[in-house]
């Protein structure tokens, strides 16, 4: 009791106690190595200075960090170039020829003298700076400042990622979610070296991203959402504010255009397409596997390919997802038929087609990846088209789905999967989840959010925080790292960052949060 009343007398005399720092390996996903000093902590200096290599991408790194770090603590963290930046009593961010660390490895060391962070490419950088931030007291995610001590632990990391791809995905189509909000999901996503941003931009429910030669696909198509929630799209201008927002910090958008299936909000506003040729009405609802466009009308294939230029044209990243989940209606040589002609579409555009592992049984196109959302590991089909050269990207429905209920209780949600609290989100193995498919044809990971009975940004973060955390580890961390009670600990030190930076995420009691 003494102790806490001396600690809320130092409150209000506007000071705060010293908070211990941070113990190097307490990061989140789990580096590859990490080698603590413990004589060597650091402590920011108000004056410190943020060196950084003359280059533009490593440059902008710098300019992130600075913005990172500067609400908290308040110091003016000039970023300043140099041609073999040194730390000199803050912080350096070098780019440097380092094979070892690959496309997105970095070196971190704290040193009395300061924090140098070393990679060969600004993704690198920018991977190193999400682990100095998560090394700051838990204060540094305030919005406003702090007075505290900024000490990081003394020590080395060197990390890089297991898979190159570790993604989430938003759905804007069931809900709309404006562009500010997408921009602060993407920071949930970089936070946790999460490179891929999957957008589910069409289906029933709505159409999302303007196609100027279409426009009636978002002036109908994008007026509706799930019950009356209001409907909403991205102009160009906008989708290019996410796009770039994404790319600075080190994120590629995987805009997903869902076909043939899912379409009843592009039918009402372009009703040829319907395979009766009728305007269907608007759908509100939550029900999957009625709508598809026609695969039997030449037609289908000149909106196919207008739709697609347009996103491909707008889209710096490789991937075009073209969805394909539950098709009901549209079986056999017909689905794989419309599948073939759309893969081979995206491939015209110069772009690497991914789809839902419904796409399995149709011809391989090269390189074409497929997102297994399966729960059960035998799958044949889609063992199958890895032998014939597919990739995978694994959002098993019973681990990895973020829209599932984390207990019976849950407010919102779905239950179809099972419920996926943080032990199940975390408790498997992408390399071996899908039986008879090499580790070597796993591309990686991806964690969904449907958001059918997800309304807000409030709720986005109660189902991302704590399980993405999860599954950014599977997809980064080396699996000699995998123990669920090392785990839960360092995902415990997460909870006191979210609190300070004001996001609301599931208290999960598997997690001993402090
Ligand atoms: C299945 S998973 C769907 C979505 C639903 C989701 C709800 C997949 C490719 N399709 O249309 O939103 O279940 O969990």
């Amino acid at each position: 009791a003494a102790g806490e009343l001396a600690r809320l007398a130092a409150q209000e005399a506007g000071t705060q106690l010293t908070p211990a720092p941070t113990r190097l390996g307490d990061v989140v996903p789990a580096p590859e190595l990490v080698r603590p000093e413990p004589a060597a902590d650091f402590t920011l200096p108000a004056d410190t200075t943020i060196r950084v290599s003359p280059d533009p991408t490593a440059l902008a790194v710098a300019e992130r960090l600075a913005d990172l770090l500067r609400p908290a603590t308040g110091y003016p963290l000039p970023v300043v170039e140099a041609d073999h930046p040194e730390p000199a009593g803050g912080l350096a961010l070098v780019l440097a020829e380092q094979p070892a660390l690959g496309l997105e490895g970095y070196q971190l060391d704290v040193t009395p003298t300061g924090v140098r962070i070393s990679a060969a490419t600004a993704a690198g950088l920018h991977h190193g700076t999400q682990t100095l931030r998560q090394l700051l007291p838990a204060a540094i995610e305030s919005t406003t400042p702090v007075r505290t001590t900024w000490t990081l632990p003394g020590g080395s990391i060197t990390d890089r990622p297991r898979f190159p791809y570790r993604g989430a995905m938003l759905d804007v189509a069931r809900h709309f979610f404006g562009v500010d909000e997408v921009l602060q999901v993407i920071d949930h996503l970089a936070r946790y070296k999460l490179n891929h941003l999957h957008l589910h931009l069409t289906d029933d429910q709505g159409w999302r991203i303007a196609v100027e030669s279409r426009p009636r696909l978002t002036t109908i198509g994008g007026s509706t959402a799930v019950g009356d929630a209001p409907g909403g799209w991205y102009t160009p201008a906008d989708y290019q504010r996410i796009v770039a927002y994404a790319a600075d910090r080190h994120l590629t958008v995987v805009p997903e255009i869902d076909l043939p299936g899912h379409t009843n909000a592009a039918l009402t506003a372009y009703p040829e397409l319907a395979p009766d040729g009728t305007t269907p009405a608007p759908y509100t609802g939550t029900d999957v596997g009625f709508s598809y466009v026609d695969p039997a009308n030449a037609r289908t294939y000149e909106f196919v390919t207008d739709v697609l230029e347009e996103v491909a044209a707008r889209t710096p990243g490789p991937f075009l997802h073209i969805g394909g989940d539950e098709a009901f209606k549209v079986k056999g040589t017909a689905y794989t038929g419309f599948v073939e002609r759309v893969q081979h579409i995206v491939a015209g555009l110069g772009k690497t087609v991914v789809g839902w592992h419904q796409l399995a049984p149709a011809a391989h196109n090269e390189g074409r990846v497929l997102q297994w959302w399966g729960t059960d590991g035998a799958d044949p089909a889609t063992a199958d088209a890895v032998r014939r050269g597919a990739r995978l990207i694994l959002s098993p429905g019973n681990h990895a789905y973020l829209d599932m209920k984390y207990a019976p209780d849950t407010p919102i949600g779905h239950d179809w999967a099972g419920l996926i609290d943080v032990r199940r989100a975390y408790d498997w193995d992408p390399a071996t989840q899908v039986a008879d498919v090499p580790a070597a044809a796993v591309l990686g990971v991806e964690a969904p959010l449907w958001t059918e009975s997800v309304t807000s940004l409030a709720e986005v973060e109660f189902m991302l925080l704590p399980r993405l955390p999860a599954i950014a580890e599977l997809g980064w961390s080396p699996r000699a790292t995998h123990d669920w009670a090392a785990f839960r600990a360092r995902l415990a030190g997460q909870g006191p960052r979210w609190a300070s930076a004001g996001i609301a995420f599931h208290r999960s009691p598997e997690i001993p949060w402090p």
